[in-house]
C-alpha cells in the first residue's frame, strides 16, 4: 500500500493489461447489442495532440465507458486523416517529404491517444493514406461519377496564391485561406465537382428528425441557405434577350428602376452596346479577380457600369437600363436581379451613387416618405398600379399571378449551397481516378484498376501552373484509355481529404476489407453511427458531405439508411487564458507535459471540470492540482479506509449514495461531466466523511469514477479485492426511494418569528414536529409557559406556533 497514486506505474501497468485482455477490442461481427461511439479523427500534424483533442476524446470517451456498462458493446475506433494539404504543407516548409513525415506523425499521435486512457479498439485503425484506404475513396468517387453526381466544370473557384491550390468556399470562409490566412484569389479553372446541390433539399428536411445539437443544425440550415422567391422575366428591348431575375420581394415590382447583370454573367457581352463595351469589359475583368466574400461585403463602396442596354418590366411596361455591378454574384440565384432602390439598401446606394430614380412602392401607411434609407418592411402597396392599396402579401401574391399568367413569373426556390469542389492541384491525396482520352473524353479507371496509387514523386511543391506535381511525372500521366485503348492521359488532380473523412465511419467496422469499402452485414449491424461526438467548426463541412455521401450511396444501393449519425453532440471549445488557442497565437497547449507531471486520468478530470462539455472552458483558469488532490483523496479512502462490512444501513448513508448514483447517472446521460465531477466529489467527501466504511459503499464510487479516470479507478478495484476488469462492471443502479432525503429541517416560529430549526423524519406529523420541539431546550424557552392558542404547521418546512389571537 502506497500513501500517494503512483500514476506513471498504474498507466504503465493497466496500458499492458488492458491490451492483453483485448478490452477495448470489440467482435465486430459477434456483438450483441452494437454501440458505435464515434470520435472526430485526427490530421497528424507535427506538433502532436492539441490539449483540445484530449477535451474532445475524452469526452466522447467518457459517453462510451458510460454505455459500456449499460450493457452494451461500445465499439470506440480511431484513426487518422492524413492526407491533405495541412500535412503537405508543413512537409515543404520543413522539408520533408510528406512519405515519411506523415507516417512519423502518426505514430507519435498514436503513442500520445493510448496514453489517454481512452478505450480505443485499435484492431480497427484507419489510415486515408492507405492505399487500402484509398482505394475505396477512389471508388466512391467512381460511383458518384457513374451517378452523374461527379463532373467537371468550368468555374470561378477560390485561389489560395500560397498554398497555390483551389479550395472550397467552406475553406475560403472570410476570403482568407483556412490553412495560411492568405487572401483569396477568383480565379476561372476546370475543377471536379461533387452535385451536392442535388441533395440540398433533402439536406435540409432531415434536419428535422436527426437528433444533433441544435448549433449544429443550425449552422447545416444557415449554410443550405433556402430561399423562396420568384424568378422574373424581363426582356430586353431591341434583342431577342430576356433578363430571369431571382427576387424574394416581388410586391416590389414596380418600383424596380434597373436591373443588375453579375459582371460573370453569360449575356454581358451579348446584351452590352458597341458604345459601352471597353468600359463593360473593363469592369468585367476587374471584378471577377475580386473573391466573393469582398464582393459581398455591405459597407463596401458600390461599383458599376452602365450596358447601354434597356429591359422592360413586365409588371408596367417600362423600359429600366441594365447595369453590371459586382454586388450581385453569379453563384446565387440567376446571377441577375432587379434592383429596387427604395427597399433594398445596396440598391439604394448604388441608385445614389449613379443618379438612377428611386421609386417608392411600399408605404407602412399608405402614404409617401423621403427615404434616409431603405424601407424593408411589410405595409401597403403605392405606386403601384392596379395593386396599389393592397397589403404588400397580398399584393405580392396577386402581382405573382398576374406574372405567371403572361408567363414572365414563377415561383422558385433557391438554395445558397454549391456543388462540392473537390479537386486538388496538390499532390498529397488520393489521384482522382479517371482517364482522359481525346477520342472518348473523362473515361473512368475501370474498379479492377484500382487503387490508383499515388506515385512518389521527389519534388512535390506546387508550382504555380496551376497544375498538380503529378503533371510532372510522365510515367504517371500516360495511360491507355480503358474504352478505346488510344493513348490517353491520366488525371492529375487529386482529391481534397474533406473527401476522404466523408465516408470514414463507414470504413472502420470493416477497416481491413480488401475487396469491398465496407461489408453489409457489418455495415447493417453497426450504422448508423449510435453518438458522433466532435467540434462545430466541422458543422458545416465535414457532416454536410458526409451526409451528402451517405445519401448517394443509399440511393446507389449500397446502404440502408440515410443518416450517418443518429446523435451528433457538438463539444465546446477549449481556450486558454480568454483566447482561442491557436498555433498563431502561441498559446497551444501539449498534454504531453501534464501527462508525465499529472497523469492521464488528473488530465482528463481536469479537463472535464473546467466547465460545461457543451460550451467550453478555459484550460489557464484552475489549476490542475484540484484534480489531483480529488484523485488523491480518492486513493487515500480507498487503500487505509477500514471496510467494516459489504453494505450500509445507515439511512443517511444510503441517501447520501443513492442520491449521488441518480445525480451521475443523470448527468452523464446529458453529458453534463462538470457536474457529474462535482457530485463524486460530494460523495467522496460525504463517504470519508462516516465512522464506518462499507465494501458497498467504496466499489460503486469506483464504478461512478471509472468513466473519467480509468487507471485508478481500475488500480484500486482490484485493491478492494475485485479480479475481473471494473470496465466490464455494470453501471450502479439507483433505488428512487433511497434518493430521497431522509430527514429535514423544519423552522420553528413562535407567533410568526423564527426561534429555531428543528430536525425531523421525512414527512413527519405535525403533532410529532411540535413535541419535539417543545422538548428541545432552545425553543421552549421561548414559550415562556404560555398557552398554543394555534398551529400552522407546513410539511417539511415550518411549524408556526401562536400563543396570541
Ligand atoms: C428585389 C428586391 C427588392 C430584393 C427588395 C430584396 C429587397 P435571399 O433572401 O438571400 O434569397 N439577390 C438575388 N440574387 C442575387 C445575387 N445573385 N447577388 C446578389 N443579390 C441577389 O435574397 C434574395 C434577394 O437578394 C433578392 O430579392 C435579390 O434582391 C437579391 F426590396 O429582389 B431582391
Ligand atoms: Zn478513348
Amino acid at each position: 500500500m502506497r500513501d500517494s497514486y503512483d500514476h506513471q506505474a498504474a498507466e504503465r501497468k493497466w496500458m499492458q493489461r488492458w491490451q492483453e485482455a483485448k478490452a477495448h477490442e470489440v467482435d465486430v461481427g459477434q456483438a450483441r447489442r452494437p454501440y458505435y461511439n464515434l470520435m472526430m479523427f485526427p490530421y497528424p500534424s507535427a506538433e502532436g495532440l492539441h490539449v483540445g483533442n484530449v477535451f474532445a476524446f475524452t469526452g466522447s470517451d467518457v459517453h462510451g465507458r458510460f454505455m459500456r456498462a449499460q450493457g452494451l458493446d461500445v465499439f470506440e475506433p480511431m484513426g487518422f486523416d492524413a492526407f491533405g494539404i495541412h500535412s503537405e504543407n508543413y512537409a515543404l516548409k520543413i522539408g520533408v517529404h510528406p512519405a515519411q513525415l506523415v507516417p512519423r506523425n502518426t505514430a507519435a499521435f498514436r503513442g500520445q491517444l493510448r496514453r489517454m486512457g481512452l478505450m480505443l479498439d485499435w484492431s480497427h485503425e484507419v489510415d486515408t493514406t492507405d492505399p487500402g484506404y484509398y482505394h475505396w475513396t477512389q471508388w466512391l468517387f467512381l460511383q458518384l461519377f457513374r451517378a452523374g453526381l461527379a463532373y467537371q466544370g468550368e468555374a470561378p473557384v477560390n485561389w489560395c496564391p500560397s498554398c497555390k491550390t483551389v479550395l472550397a468556399d467552406e475553406q475560403a470562409e472570410g476570403g482568407a485561406c483556412e490553412r495560411c490566412q492568405s487572401v483569396i484569389e477568383r480565379r476561372q479553372m476546370r475543377q471536379w465537382f461533387l452535385r451536392i446541390t442535388a441533395y440540398a433539399q433533402r439536406l435540409l428536411d432531415n434536419l428535422d428528425w436527426v437528433d444533433w445539437s441544435d448549433v449544429t443544425k443550425q449552422a447545416q440550415r444557415n449554410w443550405i441557405g433556402r430561399s423562396e422567391g420568384v424568378e422574373i422575366t424581363f426582356p430586353v428591348v431591341d434583342s431577342d434577350a430576356t433578363i430571369t431575375v431571382f427576387t424574394t420581394r416581388p410586391d416590389t415590382v414596380w418600383g424596380a428602376t434597373y436591373l443588375v447583370l453579375a459582371p460573370e454573367h453569360p449575356l454581358v457581352a451579348r446584351i452590352t452596346t458597341a458604345a459601352e463595351r471597353t468600359e463593360v469589359g473593363n469592369y468585367v475583368q476587374q471584378s471577377t479577380l475580386l473573391p466573393t466574400i469582398a464582393r459581398e461585403e455591405l459597407a463596401r463602396e458600390k461599383t458599376g457600369v452602365f450596358t447601354g442596354a434597356y429591359a422592360l418590366n413586365p409588371a408596367n411596361g417600362e423600359a429600366v437600363p441594365v447595369w453590371v455591378a459586382d454586388y450581385v454574384l453569379m453563384g446565387y440565384g440567376t446571377g441577375a436581379i432587379m434592383a429596387v432602390p427604395a427597399h433594398d439598401q445596396r440598391d439604394l446606394e448604388f441608385a445614389r451613387a449613379f443618379g438612377i430614380p428611386v421609386r417608392q412602392v411600399v408605404s407602412p401607411d399608405g402614404r409617401e416618405h423621403h427615404l434616409a434609407e431603405a424601407y424593408v418592411g411589410e405595409g401597403v402597396l403605392i405606386n403601384s398600379g392596379p395593386f396599389t392599396g393592397r397589403t404588400s402579401i397580398e399584393g405580392a401574391k396577386a402581382i405573382v399571378e398576374a406574372l405567371a399568367a403572361t408567363g414572365r413569373g414563377r415561383r422558385a426556390v433557391r438554395f445558397r449551397l454549391h456543388d462540392w469542389c473537390i479537386s486538388r492541384q496538390r499532390y498529397w491525396g488520393p489521384p482522382i481516378p479517371i482517364i482522359h482520352c481525346d477520342a472518348c473524353g473523362a473515361v473512368p479507371v475501370p474498379e479492377e484498376g484500382l487503387p490508383v496509387v499515388l506515385p512518389y514523386v521527389e519534388d512535390f511543391a506546387p508550382d504555380g501552373s496551376g497544375l498538380s506535381p503529378l503533371a510532372r511525372d510522365e510515367a504517371f500521366v500516360h495511360a491507355r484509355c480503358p474504352s478505346c485503348g488510344g493513348p490517353a492521359r491520366r488525371e492529375t488532380d487529386v482529391s481534397d481529404n474533406f473527401l476522404d473523412s466523408a465516408w470514414f465511419f463507414l470504413r472502420y467496422p470493416s477497416a481491413g476489407l480488401s475487396d469491398a469499402p465496407f461489408g453489409p452485414a457489418v455495415t447493417e449491424k453497426w450504422l448508423p453511427v449510435d453518438m458522433y461526438i466532435g467540434g462545430q467548426e466541422h458543422a458545416v463541412l465535414h457532416l454536410m458531405y458526409s451526409r451528402f455521401v451517405t445519401m448517394a450511396l443509399k440511393d446507389l444501393g449500397y446502404l440502408s439508411f440515410e443518416e450517418p449519425f443518429r446523435h451528433f453532440r457538438a463539444h465546446g471549445l477549449l481556450i486558454e487564458d480568454g483566447a482561442k488557442m491557436s498555433k498563431s497565437r502561441g498559446n497551444v497547449v501539449n498534454p504531453d507535459e501534464y501527462l508525465d507531471i499529472w497523469g492521464a486520468d488528473t488530465l482528463r478530470v481536469h479537463l472535464l471540470f473546467l466547465g460545461p462539455y457543451q460550451e467550453g472552458g478555459d484550460f489557464g483558469d484552475t489549476d490542475i492540482i484540484g484534480a489531483r488532490r480529488f484523485l488523491e483523496r480518492l486513493w487515500r479512502y480507498i487503500t487505509t479506509s477500514e471496510f467494516s462490512s459489504d453494505c450500509p444501513a445507515d439511512p443517511e448513508v444510503l441517501n447520501l449514495l443513492h442520491s449521488k448514483i441518480k445525480k451521475v447517472t443523470q448527468d452523464l446521460r446529458e453529458l453534463r461531466y462538470n457536474t457529474a465531477i462535482a457530485a463524486l466529489m460530494e460523495l467522496l467527501n460525504g463517504l470519508m466523511g462516516q465512522r464506518q466504511h462499507h465494501r458497498e459503499c467504496a466499489q460503486t464510487l469506483l464504478k461512478l469514477v471509472g468513466p473519467f479516470a480509468p487507471f485508478i479507478a481500475h488500480e484500486l478495484w482490484e485493491q478492494v479485492g475485485e479480479t475481473g476488469l471494473l470496465v466490464d462492471q455494470p453501471w450502479p443502479q439507483y433505488d428512487e426511494a433511497l434518493t430521497r432525503p431522509q430527514s429535514v429541517e423544519i423552522v420553528i416560529q413562535i407567533d410568526g418569528r423564527t426561534r429555531g430549526r428543528q430536525r425531523v423524519p421525512m414527512g413527519a406529523a405535525r403533532a410529532d414536529v411540535e413535541r419535539m420541539a417543545l422538548e428541545s431546550a432552545d425553543i421552549g424557552k421561548w414559550l415562556h409557559g404560555r398557552q398554543i392558542m394555534r398551529r400552522v404547521f407546513v410539511p417539511n418546512r415550518l411549524l408556526n406556533l401562536v400563543t396570541r389571537d
